[in-house]
């Protein structure tokens, strides 16, 4: 563990001396604040709760999937707090939810424009890691939001529930809709998604307990977030398991897919589906009785705390060390959890009941 005077030392160096020479010239201290073996990477200082939020600052947000409505609602989200907080947003991002080495070469593109700080939404736990740390080492600060990389790789990670009541609340909620019995799959997203792999971790975990003795989890299918290929898995599904009795689909762009196959089909309110989805997206199928509930947060409120993360980062209010406070504007204040995670809230559980409520 370092100690503080040595931190203000190096910050003092930081900050008249380009970045990665600073690391170097303070002997791989830097280094191992961001290569701290799995813990987060708080940011070298300490933090200054009264600091003043910096503005002129550029926050780049580098979303899974750019053409996903989800994450069109969530970065207008970020940036409308970005230009609240009189700087500059901007959004780069690959077309494709499994184009992983494009999300790379996005980071190091906004490495080497010098944002201040990045939002990162990550395909895959570990692939973005070399890139992140190298931002960081640059004295970029680095949240992700969405779906999380390793703790390591970034300052603080924006997760928009609880992951394991986001798990185990899917199982429920599908459970309720078939009596606790029968055949039942997942339709997720990619195959190295953090956020959908550790969601369904827990649907595992939920589906120990005896009361759901008698539903078996037949497959995990994989959609990539397109909505052909999730409308082609769910009459996949739907072939090799002609019993299935109900799908959970933890990505907005699957649920909807799903939704749309089996509105069509025979298997209409027969076959159940819930997961995440965006009221938008769903009211349509609640209405025609496809869909009963299925849950989500509110998107654009995950972007706009990312971003005011990001920018509280940047100002030096907060560095990413669990017990860190900062007040997110009318969003009240928020804490640093353990391994840099702050959580958003509750997710709201929709129905033909609220949906009408809800307009994102
Ligand atoms: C899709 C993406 C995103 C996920 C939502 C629920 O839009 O996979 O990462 O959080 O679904």
């Amino acid at each position: 563990m370092r100690k503080s005077s040595t931190r203000r030392a190096c910050a003092a160096l930081a900050a008249v001396t380009s970045l990665t020479l600073a690391a170097t010239a303070c002997g791989g201290t830097t280094k191992s604040d961001v290569e701290n073996e799995g813990g987060p990477a708080a940011a070298a200082g300490e933090a200054d709760p009264d600091a003043e939020t910096k503005k002129g600052l550029t926050i780049g947000f580098l979303p899974k999937q750019v053409n996903n409505p989800y994450f069109t609602v969530a970065d207008k989200g970020g940036e409308t707090a970005v230009k609240e907080l009189g700087s500059t947003f901007k959004e780069v991002g690959p077309n494709s939810a499994t184009d992983t080495a494009g999300q790379v070469s996005y980071v190091n593109t906004l490495t080497q424009q010098q944002v201040d700080a990045m939002a990162v939404s990550a395909q895959d736990p570990g692939a973005l890691c070399t890139a992140l740390k190298q931002a960081m080492r640059n004295g970029i600060k680095v949240v992700t939001y969405d779906s999380d990389t390793k703790p390591d790789c970034r300052n603080a990670f924006i997760s928009q529930a609880s992951a394991e009541d986001l798990g185990r609340t899917e199982v429920q909620l599908l459970a309720e809709q078939i009596d606790y019995k029968g055949e039942i799959a997942i339709l997720s997203a990619g195959q190295t998604a953090t956020n959908q792999n550790t969601w369904i971790e827990y649907m595992k975990e939920e589906l120990k307990d005896p009361k759901y003795k008698d539903m078996k989890l037949v497959e995990v299918a994989y959609g990539n977030d397109d909505a052909q290929q999730s409308f082609q898995q769910t009459q996949g599904l739907l072939q090799e398991f002609p019993d299935l009795k109900g799908i959970i689909s933890p990505t907005t762009v699957g649920i909807k897919a799903a939704a749309q196959y089996l509105s069509g089909s025979k298997y209409k309110g027969k076959v159940k589906l819930t997961g995440l989805g965006t009221p938008n997206d769903m009211r349509n199928y609640v209405k025609d009785g496809t869909v009963e509930a299925f849950e989500l947060w509110d998107p654009a409120k995950l972007g706009e705390l990312a971003a005011r993360t990001a920018v509280a980062l940047a100002s030096g209010q907060i560095t990413g060390r669990e017990g860190e406070t900062f007040t997110a504007g009318g969003m009240g204040e928020y804490t640093i959890g353990a391994d840099g995670v702050i959580d958003l809230g509750k997710p709201t559980v929709f129905d033909a009941g609220n949906i009408d409520d809800h307009d994102f």
